[in-house]
């Protein structure tokens, strides 16, 4: 089993969820350049990361399928909830909404020229993808505040809201005052599997 990862991308959530589960795997480094590679569109049409390439050769692709798949291959782990069907919704609820509404959101502080060409307009993008991620992040630190994992139970959820906390502390958006966010992200920093990816990654 191979990741395909860029150092800090949404594919250090698959990397800390793979030093969990405690199975050999390889990690791979994609370079920047590499990204929309003839070899690199044939694991990932889209040009991104993270892609997951099983030893028999096949190929997965988005964040959400690639992390629900390794819980249920591997689940001993215990990654996918608390073992009932409502707790592997809630873990879906959790995966949905930092993948598609925080996630996303990052993209204009990420590459504002995607969104806009007239770089003057920069700026006001990125403060309005700020002050949307503010909220964002107040609601998970709500979520936080009666448990230590988004879920209750630690779950593929908790490695992806890690990796998009580390880039609200990168991008300035404002934390301030989101104590469980930052109990949170103290105790998934200490976690020997995500100090083990992050190692990997070179970071
Ligand atoms: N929908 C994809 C999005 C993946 C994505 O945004 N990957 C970013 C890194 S976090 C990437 O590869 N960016 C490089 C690029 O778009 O050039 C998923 O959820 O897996």
């Amino acid at each position: 089993m191979k990741l395909y990862y860029l150092p800090g991308a949404c594919s250090l959530a698959d990397h800390i969820v793979l030093e969990w589960i405690g199975q050999p795997y390889e990690a791979h480094q994609v370079e920047r350049a590499e990204l929309r590679s003839e070899a690199h569109l044939k694991r990932h049409p889209v040009g991104q990361v993270p892609v997951l390439v099983e030893d028999d050769g096949w190929q997965l692709t988005e964040n959400v399928a690639i992390l629900n798949y390794l819980a249920d291959r591997f689940p001993a782990a215990g990654l996918g909830g608390d073992g009932s069907v409502r707790g592997r919704a809630e873990v879906n609820r959790w995966l949905g909404y930092l993948n598609s509404e925080v996630h996303q959101t990052f993209k204009p502080l990420f590459a504002p020229q995607r969104f806009i060409t007239d770089e003057r307009q920069h700026a006001e993008l990125q403060d309005t993808a700020r002050t949307k991620l503010r909220q964002h992040f107040t609601l998970l630190d709500r979520q936080l505040a009666d448990r230590d994992w988004l879920t209750g139970t630690r779950s593929l959820a908790d490695p992806y809201l890690y990796v998009v906390t580390r880039w609200a502390k990168a991008k300035q958006v404002n934390l301030q005052g989101l104590e469980q966010l930052a109990r949170f992200h103290e105790r998934m920093h200490a976690d020997a599997g995500v100090q083990a990816a992050m190692q990997a990654e070179g970071l």
